[in-house]
């Protein structure tokens, strides 16, 4: 039995003929994370978005086990009585004696436990040392140790082979949490991480290399006409300009029609989530922009929570102001419009100098009146309670980005989560990056990188970099991934000056595109979405799961072990008829027109229809397999 076979697999096409076969009747499948229905990051939005598939899959023999969150119960959680007879036995007895377990079964299942990240890896090694029959995966996100020393000041990926482990843990006061992580790894049946880089990684700073990389999906909305997505972009993108209305107010010196919005958003790591070299590129595209007379103007918004005593008032002010001026224009308008009535139905045009009187005239002065402003329109929406010390803050005050009306590029950074009942920028997440036009993730340390898939699926541009496993992903599965609106960043094999060089240029390129470049582009991201799909992704956890049982039940379970062959590898082709960059693409419309009004004219693009004709998704995308087909006899002891 070929059972501590470790393999690698870096290829989509591993596991392109693998078929499963096992009867999962008598399996039961305990996923078990600090995030389940609880957010902190990206955890969650895997076991969230995993789900679907995973409860398809599993029927009722799958559970979820994460901290009791009275909040997140509320909000989160069904409460229901669970319909399998021991499963309630044991819920009633771990509730009688305060959460201790019993397992009460008469024919015992074979149980399955995937731990999530070091926080769960308690309940791994206590399962293994208790001898308990659980065939057990453990799946790290990140590394500890990798993430506190990417966020000083150390070169970490020329220097990961000479670590020493235990004093850099102990130097940075994690030795213990170190310790819970790296007894999780070298207890459990079956070690994956979510990209290469983390798994090369987790070799050099755990001491054990994965047996599996577990790639991040998604859950991919399709929608019947292709020019949903685009659409959906035109009315995000609509709000997102009344809240700049009301935060520039008096300042709105520049053109919304041509105002391009980036942005950046996660756990506010400063370095590791390349929030530094961003603010370092703005300040040179900000020069570029100016020298070069451009006619653009770019806001970058930063999504990264840190902690506030609430909305400041100037920045409440800027939409009170804003609502002001609408509802004093309303207003106008319904004297307008009556008076206007009134003139038609006695059969005269209306006297164009009687149609606003004194009063209009005073409302209107007062409004604007109330837009005067001494001040720059402000950074931050926010009171941050580190003010002096915020490094996004105190990097801004360094560049001089201040939003004066000579900057092309301005800054608006929201250290909170967004959500469409604030009463400033009332928008989801999911509607503010379908409003944006690029999603900006140059990150340092990014075992995976949701932000830049999401942006994918979404069909919006985004910059990641060679440093991400989404970013290497993408490079290794996508011939030409800028023609794709995928802009890789190389932070792998340049100085740190070189990368922000190359970021700007990207970002610069980007300012240059028409109106109609951009929506060809968003159209070639959008079709990328299938390979982000938990219905293909998923299978890779399914074959985790299968080795799992295998090793912990060998007498009942096997699994054949899958050498992905570089030729197997999927890639998707070059955009058939395009060339690589947008910018340079020839016209192909037969509504081409250079100007951008007559873009707006843009209905569908023949080579973009061609590309799509060309691109085949990937041999492995299929119904899930289905496991139920051999039944086995079940046995009580795992191996261990
Ligand atoms: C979508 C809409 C178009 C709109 C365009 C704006 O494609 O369907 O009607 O003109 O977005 O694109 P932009 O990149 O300028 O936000
Ligand atoms: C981690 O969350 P993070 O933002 O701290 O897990 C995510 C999900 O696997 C991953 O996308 C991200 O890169 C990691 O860093």
């Amino acid at each position: 039995m070929p059972l501590a076979r470790s393999l690698s697999v870096t290829s989509l096409t591993g596991l392109e003929d693998w078929e499963d076969e096992v009867d999962l009747e008598n399996v039961v499948l305990f996923e078990v994370a600090w995030e389940v229905a609880n957010k902190v990051g990206g955890i969650y939005t895997v076991i969230q978005t995993k789900a679907k598939i995973t409860s398809d899959e599993w029927g009722e023999n799958y559970f979820l086990i994460g901290p009791y969150m009275e909040q997140n119960v509320r909000t989160q959680v069904e409460l229901i009585d669970p319909p399998n007879p021991a499963m309630r036995r044991t819920i009633e007895s771990m509730n009688s004696k305060g959460c201790k377990f019993t397992a009460q079964c008469e024919e015992k299942p074979f149980i399955i436990g995937h731990f999530h990240e070091w926080l769960s890896g308690v309940g791994l090694f206590l399962c293994r040392i208790r001898k308990l029959p659980v065939a057990t995966i453990f799946t790290t996100h990140a590394t500890l140790l990798g993430r506190y020393l990417c966020a000083g000041s150390v070169d970490f990926y020329n220097n990961l082979q000479t670590f020493n482990v235990d004093k850099e843990a102990g130097d940075r006061q994690i030795y213990h949490r170190y310790c819970m992580e790296r007894a999780a790894i070298h207890c459990t049946h079956v070690f994956t991480t979510v990209s290469q880089i983390t798994a090369v990684e987790a070799e050099h700073l755990l001491k054990r290399k994965p047996d599996l990389v577990t790639p991040n999906g998604l859950n991919v909305k399709k929608f019947s006409a292709m020019h949903e997505f685009q659409n959906l972009h035109a009315q995000s993108k609509a709000r997102i300009q009344e809240f700049v209305r009301g935060h520039f107010y008096g300042h709105l010196d520049f053109n919304l029609d041509k105002t391009l919005f980036f942005f950046i958003a996660g756990r506010y790591e400063f370095s590791n989530k390349g929030a530094d070299i961003f603010l370092e590129a703005l300040a040179r595209l900000n020069y570029l922009l100016r020298v070069n007379g451009s006619e653009s103007t770019v806001v970058a918004f930063f999504i990264m929570p840190a902690r506030t005593n609430n909305f400041n008032v100037e920045t409440l002010k800027g939409q009170a102001v804003r609502k002001q001026l609408w509802d004093t224009a309303n207003a106008v308008k319904e004297k307008f419009g009556k008076k206007l009535y009134e003139s038609l139905l006695v059969g005269n045009l209306p006297d164009m100098n009687k149609m606003l009187d004194k009063e209009d005239f005073t409302m209107m002065k007062r409004a604007i009146f109330a837009t005067q402003r001494h001040s720059f329109p402000p950074i931050c929406t926010h009171n941050m309670l580190d003010d002096s010390t915020d490094p996004i803050l105190n990097t801004i005050r360094r560049i001089g980005l201040f939003n004066s009306s000579a900057d092309r590029v301005k800054v608006i950074f929201h250290p909170e989560f967004l959500s469409s009942t604030s009463p400033l920028l009332p928008v989801d997440y999911e509607e503010f990056v379908r409003g944006c036009h690029l999603g900006v993730f140059p990150s340092y340390y990014e075992p995976w990188g949701y932000t830049p898939a999401e942006c994918t699926v979404m069909g919006i541009p985004s910059i990641s970099t060679n440093l991400s496993g989404f970013g290497c992903f993408m490079e290794e599965h996508i011939a030409d991934p800028s023609a794709y609106g995928i802009y890789i960043l190389d932070r792998r094999f340049r100085s740190l000056d070189d990368s922000c060089t190359q970021l700007t240029s990207f970002l610069y390129s980007f300012c240059q595109q028409s109106r109609r470049q951009r929506i060809i582009q968003r159209n070639r991201t959008e079709r990328l979405s299938d390979l982000l799909d938990w219905k293909y992704l998923g299978r890779y956890y399914m074959y985790a799961r299968r080795m799992a049982l295998a090793k912990a039940f060998p007498d009942n379970f096997t699994y054949e072990p899958h050498e992905p062959t570089a030729a197997q590898g999927f890639r998707y082709p070059r955009p058939a008829s395009v060339p690589p960059s947008p910018s340079i693409s020839r016209h192909s419309s037969p509504h081409h027109s250079e100007t951008e009004e007559d873009d707006e004219r843009y209905d569908e693009d023949e080579e973009a229809e061609k590309d799509r004709q060309n691109i085949k998704p990937p041999a492995t995308m299929g119904p899930v397999p289905d496991w139920r087909k051999q039944p086995k006899k079940p046995s009580s002891e795992a191996s261990t």
